[in-house]
């Protein structure tokens, strides 16, 4: 590893102990720098790496609220600005109860890249809070999320930082922190949040646009080897938003899709899951993917066990970091899997994907691969500033342009640099240049 890398994960480490998650999307990106390193001595003469290692700022607040049974409940709110570079910061919120700000801190780092690989001109940002939403009424979010905007408000803007959605918060927890924000402010910013529920602004596509996008990424990848996905077995982990429309683009685009998961387990049925049933599940009951079977013949529910046990030609794990370990990716080789494309953010551990790569599957990290969302956030910032709305048409066409223009970037960069098909190194080293450059541009801040 080159010295001046080595020099600032070393600082990193003693500077974030206890920091574990976000220290491997550091060390994961930092891997690749070697041969720009090597060719730019400007990076370590302006201090790139510890410039873009440190948050330009981040809050922690305190999230007091009432629930149904009176009782007042305490929660954490976080957001981290992480860099500001290319933009506005720019990333979801997540309420979910393993939210630290280490957490926080891996997902906006991730986001600096990826939402450079988009090249529409967002910083990277990220948020969330310990809340579980799980079983609690629809009334209980209302209220947690008014008490959220209500210290968050202090520090978004369309043109400061942009919020969205991740995993547990979706359209209407959107809806509730932008009535909140426009009550408290009297502002209608539209463009203070996206994934707004479609009446209040939102874009067409936003709720598919993950899903969609590392489907799209994957037909670009496959396509390189001769392959579609056409009458491939596919597995995706998950069931929630990135996880529901992954599955349904790959169904449309003519794969079976034979398990999903949550937390609890896994689903399988080999005649390609009934993607209106784990719909009405989880978007309309939010109940658990165990119910399944219970509409569906022919299906089981696997308790505790992943969807990688599954033969598979393709997996998308979409679900949440480091889900996808060395014995899954082994499970997978052994039985056939070809491609690895990730929906989640950093779901796949790093042996996992050295694993993969040797025995010649293509992976797809999720910085490139679940870039889908943030860029159709992005033409929602857009659409919301010229007061248009495109219809569900122009934005899932605009997706499909700039998720190939992404899969051309990696493959760019990775041929560059003699490193054909590794798309980690293509996409880590696409996303840091533009980066890179700006920060020096700026000068010292
Ligand atoms: P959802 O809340 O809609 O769904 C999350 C899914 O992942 C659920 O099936 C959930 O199961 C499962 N899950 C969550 N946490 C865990 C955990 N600790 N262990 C096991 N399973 C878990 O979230 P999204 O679909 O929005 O997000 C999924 C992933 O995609 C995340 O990594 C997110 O960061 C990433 N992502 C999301 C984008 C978006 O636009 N929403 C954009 C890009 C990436 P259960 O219900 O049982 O908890
Ligand atoms: O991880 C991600 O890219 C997201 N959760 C979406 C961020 C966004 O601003 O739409």
């Amino acid at each position: 590893m080159n010295p001046y890398v080595s020099k600032t994960l070393d600082t990193l480490q003693a500077r974030n102990p206890a920091q574990s998650l976000f220290l491997q999307a550091v060390t994961e990106v930092f891997e690749s720098l070697d041969p720009i390193l090597a060719e730019t001595p400007d990076v370590e003469a302006y201090s790139i790496l510890e410039r873009i290692t440190e948050p330009e700022r981040q809050v922690m607040f305190r999230v007091s609220w009432v629930d149904d049974a009176g009782r007042i409940q305490v929660n954490r709110g976080y957001r981290v600005g992480f860099s500001s570079a290319l933009g506005p910061y720019k990333g979801g919120m997540r309420f979910h109860p393993t939210v630290r700000l280490d957490v926080v801190k891996f997902l906006a780092f991730e986001q600096i890249f990826k939402n450079s690989l988009t090249g529409l001109g967002i910083g990277g940002g990220k948020g969330g809070s310990d809340f579980d939403p799980r079983g609690r009424s629809d009334s209980e979010v209302m209220r947690f999320c008014q008490a959220f905007m209500t210290e968050l408000h202090h520090f978004v803007g369309e043109n400061t930082d942009v919020p969205a959605g991740d995993i547990g918060v979706g359209a209407r927890e959107i809806g509730y922190l932008f009535g909140q924000y426009k009550r408290l402010t009297k502002r209608h910013d539209r463009g203070v949040l996206t994934g707004k529920p479609v009446g209040l602004g939102g874009s067409l596509v936003r709720k598919e646009a993950t899903g969609y996008g590392a489907v799209y990424f994957a037909t670009e990848m496959l396509a390189t080897r001769g392959e579609t996905l056409e009458g491939k077995t596919v597995v995706v982990s998950g069931s929630g938003n990135v996880a529901l429309y992954c599955a349904r683009k790959a169904q449309a685009l003519g794969a079976t899709v034979v398990a999903m998961s949550d937390s609890q387990g896994s689903i399988h049925d080999p005649a390609g899951i009934d993607l209106d049933i784990v719909a009405a599940l989880k978007e309309v009951e939010r109940a658990r993917i165990s119910e399944y079977p219970k509409r569906r013949n022919g299906s089981k529910f696997l308790p505790e066990e992943k969807v990688y046990s599954i033969r598979c030609d393709v997996a998308f794990p979409c679900a949440t970091q480091n889900e996808l370990t060395l014995a899954d990716a082994r499970m997978l080789l052994d039985n056939g899997c070809i491609a690895v494309i990730e929906g989640a953010n950093m779901p796949t551990e790093p042996d996992a994907i050295a694993a993969l790569g040797k025995k010649n599957a293509l992976f797809a990290p999720g910085k490139a691969a679940n870039a889908g969302g943030v860029a159709v956030s992005a033409l929602e910032m857009q659409q919301n500033a010229s007061l248009q709305s495109w219809n569900f048409k122009q934005v899932d066409q605009r997706l499909k342009e700039i998720m190939a223009g992404i899969h051309s970037d990696c493959v760019y960069y990775s041929g560059k640099y003699n490193r054909p098909e590794d798309y980690v190194f293509g996409a880590n080293v696409a996303g840091f240049l533009k980066v890179a450059n700006a920060i020096q541009a700026y000068g010292v801040t």
